[in-house]
């Protein structure tokens, strides 16, 4: 059986440690669907479908887009996406304890709706630190961003405040 797992988030922009997660978590699973979801709480930087755009070039950038398929969805629960296309797992990054108040709900609920379990990954310690929040600030601030998102994240961000 494929094993189907997705890798869902606002992806606003995709940073490093996006990256990090989806590298691993592409060498874990057969299939790897990198799910840009719009999360109402946030207010945010970029319309999806750039969002799409600068993660299907930051994932051919690293090499790993043999078995991940970037997608969208706005439909209601991401749950229906995992069942719509044969997903049993979501794979998410936990950075801190905040981290994990956050998701440990939403993976019980995940659950029981549709049996689809989480898996959580810890990041590379290199990017703890590292946010789309803290990117969107930096550059709106004017700061270099190089440093925590990849190379076509940074020349976009770069030439839109140009
Ligand atoms: N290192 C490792 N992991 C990281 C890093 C980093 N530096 N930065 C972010 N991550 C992880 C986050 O912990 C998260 O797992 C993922 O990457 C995405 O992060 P963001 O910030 O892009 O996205 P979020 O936090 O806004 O999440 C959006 C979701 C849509 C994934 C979330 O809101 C969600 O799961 N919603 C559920 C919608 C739903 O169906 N609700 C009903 C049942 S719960």
């Amino acid at each position: 059986m494929r094993r189907i797992a997705v890798v869902p988030g606002s992806f606003d922009p995709v940073t490093l440690g996006h990256l990090d997660v989806i590298e691993r978590a592409a060498g874990l699973y057969d299939e790897l669907h990198v799910l840009v979801v719009h999360n109402p709480d946030k207010s945010a930087l970029l319309p999806i479908v750039q969002r799409v755009f600068l993660l299907e070039r930051a994932i051919e950038g690293a090499g790993v887009d043999g078995n991940v398929i970037v997608a969208s969805w706005s439909m209601g629960l991401l749950v229906d996406y995992c069942t719509d296309v044969g997903a049993s797992v979501l794979v998410k990054g936990i950075r801190s304890q905040v981290d994990v108040a956050y998701e440990t709900p939403m993976a019980i609920v995940n659950r029981n709706l549709a049996g689809v379990e989480t898996v959580f990954l810890l990041p590379d310690p290199a990017n703890t630190h590292v946010s789309s929040s803290l990117v969107r600030q930096v550059s709106a601030l004017g700061g270099d961003v190089a440093p925590y998102v990849p190379p076509v994240v940074a020349e976009f961000l770069q030439r839109a405040e140009r």
